[in-house]
């Protein structure tokens, strides 16, 4: 798939000589103004930015400025092309979040050249984004992120629920079948959780799931327990999970002391023959 850049220029000929060079590599949008420039950014999927310092209205600095400050936007790497020389100016498009500064007249090759190298590190950026928030094997949140996100929910959102689940006897089918079909008993949980439930779904530790999701979702869980017993893996292996919930309420400071009665309820499950939900106020 194609990259998108967003050209803007106050003056239509400059617009059309960058759409030319672009035009065949990129999909190429066009925007005449600092206004029309921001309303873009923020209502389609742009990669990367091209942009005009003197403007009238709002100016390329302003632009950058607003992109730069938006959680949606801020990532997108924008690179002034622009007949301003003067040190100072370059300087100040830099301190803005620019990621490259191109005086006219310009070099065709190499303004191609610093696009194509803006481009691969913001994918780059993207990838190890990845790699650092996800759990490899199953493609859930590690850890670290679920807590972040986790944390974020319980400070803005009263009406969420905190759910632990643990795959039963998981060690039994380790010794009976061997690791290779125990990674793949955790990859499909995973893979059919994220498919049943919407809601913030970490990997916690080897196979022990985190959900914190909304009340619609806790009537899907029982769904989910279903589902998982009626597999068949590999033609021969099946499984059962147990899950604990627990409701936000005024008792719980913070997201650990709402998960920790999630876990209560988790192990009452456990203790009291696994393949079942408990859902009990602490
Ligand atoms: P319970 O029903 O009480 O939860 O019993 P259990 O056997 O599932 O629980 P226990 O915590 O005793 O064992 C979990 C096992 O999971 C131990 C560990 O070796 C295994 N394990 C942890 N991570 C992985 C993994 O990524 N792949 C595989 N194959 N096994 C893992
Ligand atoms: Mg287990
Ligand atoms: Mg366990």
């Amino acid at each position: 798939m194609k990259n998108t850049i967003l050209l803007v220029d106050d003056v239509r000929i400059n617009l059309e000589i960058l759409k030319k060079i672009l035009d065949g590599s990129y999909d190429v949008l066009c925007a005449e103004s600092g206004k029309e420039a921001i309303k873009i950014v923020q209502s389609m999927n742009v990669d990367l930015v091209l942009l005009d310092i003197m403007m009238p209205d709002v100016d390329g600095y302003e632009v950058c400025h607003t992109i730069k400050h938006n959680k949606k936007t801020k990532d997108i790497p924008v690179i002034f092309v622009t007949s301003k020389v003067d040190e100072a100016s370059i300087v100040k498009g830099y301190d803005i979040g620019a990621v490259d500064y191109i005086t006219k007249p310009y070099k065709k090759k190499e303004l191609v050249a610093k696009i194509k190298t803006h481009l691969k590190i913001k994918k780059l950026i993207e990838e190890l984004e990845y790699i650092a928030t996800h759990d490899t094997m199953t493609g859930a949140l590690n850890r670290r992120q679920f807590f972040k996100l986790a944390i974020e929910k319980f400070n803005e959102d009263d009406n969420i629920y905190g759910v632990m689940i643990d795959i039963d006897k998981f060690k039994n089918i380790n010794d009976t079948y061997g690791h290779h079909i125990g990674d793949i008993v955790i990859k499909t949980f995973a893979k059919i959780t994220k498919n049943t439930i919407n809601g913030i779904f970490g990997r916690l530790g080897g196979e022990e799931f985190g959900i914190i999701c909304d009340e619609n979702e806790i009537s899907k869980l029982d769904i989910l327990r279903q589902k998982i017993e009626n597999l068949i893996i590999e033609d021969k292996v099946k499984f059962t999970i147990s899950i604990g919930i627990a409701k936000k309420n005024q008792n719980h400071k913070n997201i650990d002391e709402l998960l920790h009665d999630a876990d209560l309820n988790l192990y009452e499950a456990k203790g009291s023959g696994r393949n079942k939900i408990v859902f009990r106020r602490r």
